[in-house]
Parts: C-alpha cells; structure tokens; sequence
C-alpha cells in the first residue's frame, strides 16, 4: 500500500493515558509476573471433568512441556501445531512453545484433512498436538508438494488423551523435567503464534504475532491504573469460544493470565452443560460470539439457571445489533454488557467498549467500542485514500505495536494490508463519531463470518473452478438470522455439462469444514468482474437482496 498520510490527517486516539508497556520481554514472562502473589488461586478450570490447576502447577506444567517439546526436537524459531478443542494442554503447549522461543500455530480441529495439511505445510509445523479422535485425519501420506508425509515418520503427533497407534502421549511433554528445557534468547520481534487468516482478500495465510504483539494487546486490555477491560483476580473467565481462534486466545486466556483469574475452559457448545457451569462455578466474565448472545438472550432454558454472578460480557468477532443486546440485557439486568472489535492480523483487538474500564465511560448501543490505549486509529476513504474526519464512514485503519509483524512468507500481502507509515488496513467499513464511539456499517473485505469463524470466498472459489463441470465461480455473503452470514455461490455451469445446485454444494461439503459450507448456488451467464477481472461482489450481494 502507498501512504495513505497528508498534511491534515484525522487521527484518533484513547480517552484513556498511554501506559507504559514491558513489550520487551517474553510473552510467557509477561502473562506470569508476580506470579507468587497468584500461585495457589485456580488457574485452569477444566469445566468436562472438574479438574482444576493452580497458576504454579500450570507454570510448572508449561515449564515441563518446554522440556518436552525440546527432547523431541522442537528448536526456537521451530512451529507446532496444536488441533484442540478448549482444554489445559492448549494452554501448556503454548506457553510452554514461548518458553523455548518456539511458536504455535492453532486450527480447528474439525477442518478436514486437505484443510489442515494446507496449514501444516504452509507453516512448516514440526509436530501436531492433538485428540485421538482426529489422528484419522492425520494418517495417510499427504502430498507435501515434493514429497510424501506420514505421521510418525516425518512429524509426530501427540495427544492428550489415550494416544491411538504410532502417537506419543501427552506424558512425553507434562512429565519431562523442567531443567532439560534450554535457556534462548527471545527478542520482542520473535514470532509466537501464528494463527491463519484470509484478511482482506484470497486464502488463508499464516499471522505472524510476536512476543511483542500480544504483549502489547494484552497490556492495551488490562494493565494500567485505569484498565479498559477490567478483569480481576477473583474473577472466573469464560472460556467456551474456541481458543484456537484469536478472541479466546487473547481475551479468555492471555489476559486472564495477565491478571490472574480463573480460566473456566469449556470444551464445547452446548447450552444446557454451558449454563449449567456458569452457574455452579459462579463465572463472572465471558467472552462471546453474536450466536451465542442470541442463545443467552432467547433461549427459554436460560431462566432455569442462575446467572446472577456474570458481571461483564463482551461480544466480538461479527456485528451485533442493538436489540439483541438488549435482550441480552433484560436476561441478565446486573451486567455490563459491551463490544470488542478484533481481527487476527490487528493483534487482535482494536477497540473496546469503555464500559469494561475500572473507570467507565459511558458509549452507545451498537458501537464497537472505543480505540484501544497507546494506538492510533483513522478512517479512510475508499476512494481519495485520504483520512476522514468523525461522523464520515471510510476503511478503519489501525497503528500501534500490537499489530501482526506481517504474513508468513508473503509480502505481497502483507504490503497490501500495512502500509509503509505502519497502518494496517483492516477492510472493515466504520467511523468514529464525536464520543470517540466506534461504529463498523459494513465490510470492504472479500471475508464472510458465519458465527464469527472466517469463511474466505477465494478458497470456494478455487474449490468451485476444481470441478469439471464449472466454468467460473463467486461466492459472497448472504445475511442470514442465526449465523450472521453465510457463503452463497454463484456458478456458471461449463458448456454442455449438466450439474444442479446440490451437486455442487456436496461437492463442496465434502472438502470443508462445516461453517464453509454453500448454503446455496445461484446459476448465472456470466460472474460479472471489473475491467481488471476482479469479482464485482457488490453487484452480486446487491442481486441476492434483490432474489
Ligand atoms: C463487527 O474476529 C476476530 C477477532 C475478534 C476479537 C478479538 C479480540 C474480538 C474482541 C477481542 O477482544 O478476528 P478475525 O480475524 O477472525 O475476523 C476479523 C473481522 C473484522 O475485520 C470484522 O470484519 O471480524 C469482524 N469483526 C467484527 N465486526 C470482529 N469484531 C467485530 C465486531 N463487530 N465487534
């Protein structure tokens, strides 16, 4: 990207002081200072079985799997892969990677295979953690470009329960000694997670987040006199969004970390379970998605529980709208309830509702929150490339230490999203209004969210023009009551090849992840593109409102 920078830039910063933030040490070292003033508070709350970890075993625990991953060759700079659903050992392979300067790239575990191995490769991976039900998955050669693949010949995979054939059990890594693990040098720009993203436009590709980074986001949340998401050490996070994605990673456990809480770890979605450990195990924070909101605020089960301990919640990862919230709040009258605006390339998060802070400031429904402290936001107009003033929706460009070092092996994409001035351009529609209330209208971006998770239209697309009997393919988001949004595609079917709509939604299925799935195919002439030959995807979604 060319500067976006003039003589009159509008730029936008936090009602709340800078801080001073130690982003110069490691990541692990930063979420487990003072660790002595919390060592035997719970740490780790395993919601499926009840078993709990005080901040001294899991330090101790992260400690042992930094010895771990290094006897089974896990070098700094190295990348592991962990396909988990919520649980402890999520939180001791990463920090416990950080320890040895080793990084860790997350997935869902439901991807399929090809899905997966995309990841695998792209991120070089040394080894994959793991549950033994998904290491079908992992078992025959895959074609890695060159050469072929097999697990435990040419990676390792280790799970955390009852390993099946040729897996190590997770006891090579918790129970090795912690003094095996080698001292290394971490410099602040050391990457240490490196979650995939579409961002802006095409396929998935690697986040480079460094020490430096998430330190940073997390400061900007809850350090400071004032902190804007004020989390406490008596509280109890929530932690039911999947902490392979950004959100939970960040807010339900590096920040609880930071301060800390209690982490109630939550394996997966399902409501009667859900609110049944809210209430038992009194959780006073949670992290949210939209869907989720829908269920609290609608879902008729929820006046069977008490849910009276929950005192803030924040929804993110997809736009939420007012009467929800409110609905929301009718259920649960004593909490606060707020936006976080995030994305996996921003750190993740760029802004927070300041009702969160230990001193609020009021905001309005509908708002994303304010900028986050010690970052700089703008607005951009689309066409000019020019900053805006407040009140002018434009694309929300963000500045400021927290964001990604760039996209693993690709600086064509990384140039496109941070500019040279250091502005990272994030394809969301937005502005800034006179309160300093952030509100996002709409997306620039190609990106479709289904329930929050990313569902990128290149990838379908790719996937569509794979089949014989398509000549080309678009696939944009349709609105949709539960999800949010869903991928619908449009197909133009090869001359003289007969091919209906199912077949190629099942053609589809069979190779994705249940949120990527067409949830319909729309048969056109033609797919219309720019002069350029760029998919007009605003003509498109402008012909499904019209359908
Ligand atoms: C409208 O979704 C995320 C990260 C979310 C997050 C992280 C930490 C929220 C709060 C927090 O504390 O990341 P990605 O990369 O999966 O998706 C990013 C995109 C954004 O660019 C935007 O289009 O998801 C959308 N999005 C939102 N849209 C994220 N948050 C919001 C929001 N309202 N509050």
């Amino acid at each position: 990207k060319q500067s976006t920078s003039d003589q009159t830039d509008h730029i936008f910063v936090s009602k709340l002081p800078p801080i001073t933030i130690p982003n110069n040490i490691p990541l692990h070292s930063f979420c487990f200072q003072n660790l002595s003033q919390k060592s035997d508070r719970t740490c780790l709350l395993v919601g499926n079985t009840g078993r709990r970890y005080t901040y001294a075993e899991v330090y101790q625990t992260c400690r042992r799997t930094a010895a771990g991953l290094s006897n089974l060759g896990v070098k700094k700079g190295d990348v592991i892969m962990l396909l988990l659903q919520n649980c402890a050992e999520f939180a001791f392979c990463f920090m416990g990677a950080s320890m040895i300067g080793a990084v860790t790239t997350t997935a869902n575990p439901f991807l399929t295979r090809a899905e997966i191995f995309k990841q695998f490769n792209a991120s070089k991976s040394k080894l994959i953690v793991t549950q033994g039900q998904y290491v079908d998955k992992l078992r025959d050669p895959v074609d890695a470009g060159s050469n072929f693949l097999k697990l435990g010949r040419d990676f390792s995979v280790i799970t955390v329960d009852e390993p099946p054939e040729g897996c190590l059990p997770f006891s090579v890594l918790s129970e090795a000694d912690e003094n095996d693990a080698p001292e290394v040098e971490i410099d602040p720009d050391d990457a240490v997670a490196l979650p995939f993203s579409s961002g802006t436009t095409g396929l998935p590709k690697g986040v480079i987040l460094t020490h430096k980074s998430l330190i940073t986001s997390v400061a900007q949340q809850v350090d400071g006199e004032n902190p804007n998401w004020h989390v406490k050490e008596d509280d109890v996070v929530l932690c039911v969004l999947p902490l392979f994605h950004i959100f939970a990673l960040n807010a339900a456990l590096l920040c609880s970390l930071r301060v800390g809480a209690g982490i109630l770890l939550v394996q997966k979605f399902e409501m009667g379970l859900l609110l049944e450990l809210i209430q038992s195990h009194r959780v006073s924070v949670a992290a949210v998605v939209p869907p989720l909101v829908l269920a609290l605020a609608k879902n008729p089960v929820v006046d069977k529980y008490d849910l009276t301990s929950i005192r803030l919640v924040q929804s993110g990862a997809a736009p939420l709208g007012t009467e929800l919230e409110e609905a929301l709040l009718r259920r649960l009258p004593q909490a606060v309830f707020g936006q976080g605006y995030g994305m996996t390339e921003a750190g993740p998060v760029l802004c927070l509702s300041p009702l969160f802070a230990k001193q609020p400031f009021p905001t309005k429904s509908g708002s994303c929150g304010n900028v986050v402290r010690n970052a700089e936001l703008k607005v951009v107009s689309p066409e000019t490339g020019h900053s805006l003033p407040r009140n002018q929706p434009g694309e929300l460009c963000i500045r400021g230490s927290q964001i990604m070092k760039g996209y693993l092996n690709d600086p064509e994409a990384t140039a496109r999203t941070i500019d040279v001035d250091g502005w990272l351009h994030t394809g969301d529609i937005g502005y800034i209004d006179e309160d300093d209330d952030v509100f996002i209208i709409d997306r620039l971006k190609e990106l479709i969210k289904f329930k929050g998770f990313q569902v990128p239209p290149a990838e379908l697309e790719s996937l569509l023009l794979s089949h014989p009997n398509i000549a080309d393919a678009a696939v944009v988001p349709q609105n949709d009551e539960a999800a949010g949004e869903v991928p619908v595609a449009f197909v133009v079917a090869s001359s003289g090849s007969e091919i209906s709509g199912e077949e190629v939604k099942e053609f589809v299925a069979k190779q994705v992840v249940f949120y990527k799935r067409l949830h319909k195919v729309h048969f056109v002439n033609a797919i219309p593109k720019s002069p350029a030959g760029k998919i007009l995807r605003r003509e498109l979604r402008a012909k499904l409102n019209a359908l």
